[in-house]
């Protein structure tokens, strides 16, 4: 007797932005969808990283969902960059727009799933002891959301109040007359540095490497910009659609060396004064060539050695490791103007190393600095560690570990050679974190609805991505990478944040227009590089 009960059409991991969209859609389809999700309730990212500062780099009028006419004409953003708050309760929104939440099962994680050939279904295991099947599995498990605790001696040991951005606590966090310690210069710990700094005793910054910010300009919305952006949606949407980013922004129409200083400056000053980190596409070259990339990179050194009064410490806070743009730009608040305050020390930790954590403090290699509440802003296992922290097996008992031991291999970002009826969303070998993410994941979460369709039609049951369409895939990834300065830079995109993760790169650069239509012409050229229904048709047979 099947297990009616335990048994679905489709398991989607996740209730961030893309898990919750899959369920939507796949539903919409009259598929009985089960979803899982870690955390208490919907929001994914937006429902961990709670950190003080916490805020969307894409503007909020793009990073909303388009698949709702109805949604996008009555939600009202209040900020130009909404803060975490607004985001999450934008998800909820939307959560019970389409009463979304009842396909969940909530603070589950899904710790194991495995395919079987005969049946050519999944089992999904649960941390709560549930086992359910399912014809497809949908990982929408998220890029940045497996945290990065770097395992530095001494760690467990401090007795003061420790946090990590990316698991943020849901009680109220007060740094008012405390020592804080933060480590980490990366997005999370430059939104968070000037916030925590306005009342708490001390601030001291621990930095590994310094990065390069944009400030955000974040300002109210005012309501005629609203009226208009809501007027003007269906162009805006398809601007974005076909764009590069995923949003109607395009660069310059000429390289930066093919003007001259002065029409340079006047782009560098324009981008600047609008502020957030589209900047770093201010002209098409900026990320290819490297002279270009000078002068943008100088612009931008400029600009912090006039935000931050002391030279010595300026200097210490300008990057010296990558070309601008080859990690994400950050945009901050206030974040170089925070070393103007009495209350805010750098430790540069390429001069003095930390040696140990104690009870007290952080030791590095000039001396102990006492602290209240030590803050891990260090990270993410990127990409890869919220599918790695899954016990995944395909065919033959095969795990995704195994099959990736050497670095990510997906075709199209969306399917693994070996793992059929399994879909990935935003997988490594996607536009998606080079891009707007929500825009992203409707792109890949249709196409993957549209794949289900033409199942249907054929009377398919298992499509599986071969080995060779993988390989060429993989290919094309390094291969537009490698036209680029991004692999240059130490960043999550390649894994260099995780030590022994393999060095790959893992975004697909080419923009997500062009992402859409190699995936559009593969879907209509019969989905080239898939196999349907090889085994399937063996066990029938
Ligand atoms: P990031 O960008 O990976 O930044 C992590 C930061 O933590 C970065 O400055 C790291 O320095 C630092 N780090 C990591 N491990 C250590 C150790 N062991 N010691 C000292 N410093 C360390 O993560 P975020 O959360 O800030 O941002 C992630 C993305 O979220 C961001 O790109 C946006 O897209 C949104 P390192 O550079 O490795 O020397």
């Amino acid at each position: 007797m099947p297990d009616v009960e335990n048994s679905f059409d489709a398991v989607v991991v996740g209730a961030g932005i893309a898990g919750l969209y899959a369920v939507h859609k796949l539903r919409a389809r009259g598929m009985r969808v089960r979803g899982f999700e870690s955390a208490a309730g919907v929001g994914g990212t937006w429902y961990h990283n709670r950190y003080p500062g916490a805020r969307c780099d894409v503007e909020s009028i793009d990073y909303s969902y388009s698949f709702d006419e109805e949604l996008q004409q009555e939600w009202t953003w209040s900020e130009r960059f909404a803060a975490q708050d607004e985001i999450l309760r934008y998800l909820g929104h939307v959560a019970n727009r389409h009463d979304l939440r009842s396909a969940y099962e909530f603070s589950t994680r899904v710790t194991a799933a495995d395919y079987d050939d005969r049946s050519g279904r999944w089992t999904v295991r649960t941390d709560t002891a549930r086992t359910v099947s399912a014809r497809f599995l949908v990982l929408a498990t998220g890029v940045l959301s497996a945290t990065n605790m770097p395992e530095i001696p001494g760690r467990d040991s401090f007795a003061g109040e420790l946090y990590h951005t990316g698991a943020w606590p849901h009680h109220g966090v007060e740094f008012e007359g405390k020592r804080v310690g933060v480590i980490g210069t990366g997005s999370s710990g430059i939104q968070t540095i000037p916030v925590v700094a306005e009342t708490a005793a001390r601030v001291t910054v621990f930095q590994r490497s310094p990065n390069y910010s944009i400030p955000a300009r974040n300002r109210p919305l005012p309501p005629e910009f609203i009226a208009d952006v809501k007027a003007g949606y269906p162009e805006r949407r398809r601007l974005s659609r076909i764009s590069g980013g995923g949003t109607p922004n395009s660069p310059h129409p000429r390289g930066a060396l093919e003007v001259d200083a002065a029409e340079r400056t006047r782009i560098y000053d324009q981008w600047w004064e609008r502020g957030g980190y589209l900047f770093a596409k201010a002209f098409p070259d900026q990320t290819t060539n490297l002279a270009a990339n000078d002068t943008a990179r100088e612009y931008v050194e400029a600009k912090i050695r006039e935000l931050v009064h002391d030279p010595e410490i300026a200097e210490q806070l300008i990057p010296d490791d990558h070309p601008i743009g080859t990690k994400r730009i950050v945009t901050d608040s206030g974040y170089f103007e925070a070393y103007n305050r009495e209350n805010v020390e750098l430790v540069n930790l390429r001069r003095t190393p930390i040696t140990e954590i104690t009870p007290s403090g952080v030791r590095t290699s000039d001396g102990l600095r006492e602290l209240d509440m030590l803050i891990f802003a260090t990270g993410f296992d990127a990409m890869t560690g919220s599918l790695s922290r899954i016990d995944l097996r395909g065919r033959d008992g095969r795990t995704l570990r195994d099959a990736w031991s050497a670095g990510p291999r997906t075709y199209l970002g969306l399917a693994v050679s070996g793992f059929p009826n399994m879909f990935v969303v935003s997988g490594p070998g996607s536009p998606s974190v080079l891009a707007n993410m929500v825009l992203t994941a409707e792109q890949h979460v249709d196409w993957i609805a549209s794949c289900l369709d033409y199942l249907d039609e054929h009377r398919a049951t298992t499509i599986e991505a071969s080995e060779d369409a993988v390989t060429e895939w993989v290919a094309t990834c390094n291969a537009n990478a490698a036209a680029t300065l991004f692999p240059a830079a130490n960043s999550w995109y390649l894994g260099a944040n995780i030590p022994g993760k393999p060095r790959v790169f893992m975004p697909y650069v080419g923009g997500l227009g062009k992402y859409r239509a190699i995936c559009d012409d593969v879907a209509s050229d019969g989905y080239r590089g898939f196999v349907l229904d090889d085994r399937a048709a063996e066990v029938k047979a």
